[in-house]
């Protein structure tokens, strides 16, 4: 497809879920408009994280589209929480049965963008300068979590048996059966391998640094009845995720954790529990602000593990202290605990016998042990919000960079435009509820916001849209202090919501905490005072 070079309305860096999402809705409009992605397929996080066992968190009905009901209505989910390639399956089918390819480019990352002042167009290069475009907007859809950390595995560079990340996990990964296979990290994605491959391999070691806060999903297949309830009230299902603050519907509870005696309590925990999944979270209105109440729900879910696990020993290594559940993401898995009772898996816990060095045949670990691998599946995690804008050159208004704007943190307006960075805007990353929410319903009042924030600059001849500095820094106060009425920063633990699962990354809490509907209150508040904190002309 070709672009005339200087009359492109809006590059849509990422063609991933908020992608797709924000193409389909521009286009519809009238913008012309094209999406650039550094992979060779679309679906961002969906195509990479091919891992055996990659699941989402969010039920299927509620991680999808609403913005065509033929589509909701025709489109079938298998299962309560839809896997890694189900998902794939219904992004590629909506790119296809929209007719979106023609406005894809594939294999394509955009390596610099630079603002040009005299023509309030972006300049942007793809593949290393090998073409230029021109777009009056440029939209940031790289993801929050794309960018994998760096490798910091004392010696891996030694090993020569096989690695693979979950992040990238190959097209034609080689057969596990029988393989001895080391994991390192536990969190969402370990979390899910972990209980995936243990009935296939030979030996699996579990390498557990962080002990997570781990909630049965109870994932199960989806009952006709079931679909069919869902579809004929669709419409209205979306609306209601809409006004929730976490983007979804969830059993939240009004009532105070210690408004009811203990066995009241025990009885919603348990509940809850056998239910499966993130609502869990919500058993009691103060979960994630009173400490106390917080401690009580862990200490049900550490009398769990003790019940799950076999072996006592291995259910105390297992059992998370020192951080709160939610402060560092929460995950929800399979079978996760039960794995450990399996007489081929071994927990390794890197807290007290860390890794020494890798070997070229396995692992060394500090009480001079070492292991014979095969394989080494690294789940360790992402260089969260900013690390996906950090491998691009942006420079703004008199060549300032992005990185150095954001040298202290991903400071934003709204978690949808930066001072300095005119005609740039962000999809649901740093700023915005995004993660701590239903990604599906972020990125639905991002485009929505995005749509109609677009509409109205091109019927008012606006060529150039600046967040305000003082409005920005309110909005970065507003996160920040938002955030610490809630338990999210509190504690030591490292925590990629914070930026400190990187050595070196600037700390501070990068999500919007306060819900998605406080944040429509504000996204709404702008754009009803003609987008009151940014400077239109
Ligand atoms: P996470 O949640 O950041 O988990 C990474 C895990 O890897 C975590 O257990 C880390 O332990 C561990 N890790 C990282 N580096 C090391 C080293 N060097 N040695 C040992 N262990 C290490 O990433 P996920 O991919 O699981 O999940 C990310 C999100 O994707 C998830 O929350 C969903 O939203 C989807 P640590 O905690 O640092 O001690």
């Amino acid at each position: 497809m070709s672009h005339n070079r200087h009359d492109l309305d809006v590059l849509v860096v990422g063609a991933g879920m908020s992608g797709i999402a924000l193409l389909w809705n521009l286009r519809d409009r009238g913008f012309s408009v094209l999406a650039v992605e550094q992979c060779d397929q679309v679906g961002g996080t969906w195509y990479r994280n091919r891992y055996p066992g990659a699941r989402c968190d969010v039920e299927s009905f509620d991680y999808s589209f609403g913005y065509d009901d033929e589509l909701q209505q025709e489109w079938v989910w298998s299962m309560r929480y839809p896997g890694q390639r189900e998902i794939l399956g219904y992004l590629q089918h909506v790119v296809e049965r929209f007719d979106l390819s023609q406005h894809i480019r594939l294999s394509t990352r955009v390596t610099a963008a630079r603002f040009d002042d005299a023509t309030n167009r972006w300049t942007v290069e793809l593949n290393e300068g090998k073409d230029v475009v021109h777009p009056r907007f440029l939209v940031m859809a790289v993801g929050a979590l794309s960018a994998p950390k760096d490798i910091d595995l004392p010696g891996i560079t030694e090993y020569t048996g096989t690695v693979y990340r979950t992040f990238d996990w190959p097209h034609d990964p080689e057969d596990l059966a029988g393989k001895r296979v080391l994991v390192v990290g536990t969190g969402s994605s370990g979390a899910q391998l972990i209980p995936a491959i243990a009935p296939i391999v030979g030996e699996l070691y579990v390498g557990q640094r962080t002990p997570g806060f781990v909630i049965p999903a109870r994932n199960r297949d989806l009952s006709a009845e079931e679909i069919t309830a869902v579809k004929r009230s669709y419409t209205e299902r979306r609306k209601a995720n809409r006004a929730n603050p976490s983007g979804v519907v969830r059993a939240d509870n009004a009532t105070a954790t210690f408004e009811v005696d203990e066995q009241e309590r025990r009885r919603e925990y348990e509940a809850r529990w056998e239910a499966g999944g993130l609502s869990f979270l919500t058993a009691f209105s103060d979960v994630m602000v009173d400490p106390h109440a917080n401690a009580a729900i862990t200490d049900f879910m550490r009398d769990k593990i003790d019940e799950i696990v076999d072996d006592p020993d291995v259910a105390r290594h297992l059992k998370p202290t020192g951080y709160h559940l939610g402060a560092r993401r929460p995950i929800v898995a399979t079978d996760y605990y039960e794995t450990f009772n399996r007489p081929n898996v071994t927990l390794v816990d890197l807290r007290v016998n860390p890794i020494s060095t890798f070997t070229p045949h396995g692992v060394r670990l500090a009480d001079e042990s070492e292991i014979d691998l095969d394989v080494v599946a690294l789940a360790t995690g992402f260089d969260a919000f900013t690390g996906s804008f950090s491998t691009v050159d942006i420079r703004g208004i008199d060549g300032r960079t992005l990185a150095e704007a954001w040298q202290h943190g991903p400071v934003n307006y709204l978690g949808l435009a930066v001072s300095g960075f005119p005609n740039m805007f962000l999809m649901a990353n740093a700023g915005s509820p995004s993660v701590l929410s239903n990604m599906a319903t972020a990125i639905e009042q991002h485009v929505d916001w995005i749509c109609a924030a677009f509409e109205h600059f091109r019927d008012n001849g606006v060529q150039r849209a600046e967040a305000d500095p003082d409005a920005q820094s309110q909005w970065t106060t507003t996160v920040d202090t938002v955030a610490r009425m809630t338990l999210f920063p509190t504690d030591g633990a490292s925590s990629w919501y914070q930026g400190t699962n990187i050595e070196g990354k600037a700390s501070s809490f990068m999500p919007f905490a306060g819900g998605l509907v406080e944040y429509e209150n504000a996204l709404l508040a702008s754009s009803g005072e003609d987008y009151a904190g940014f400077t239109l002309s």
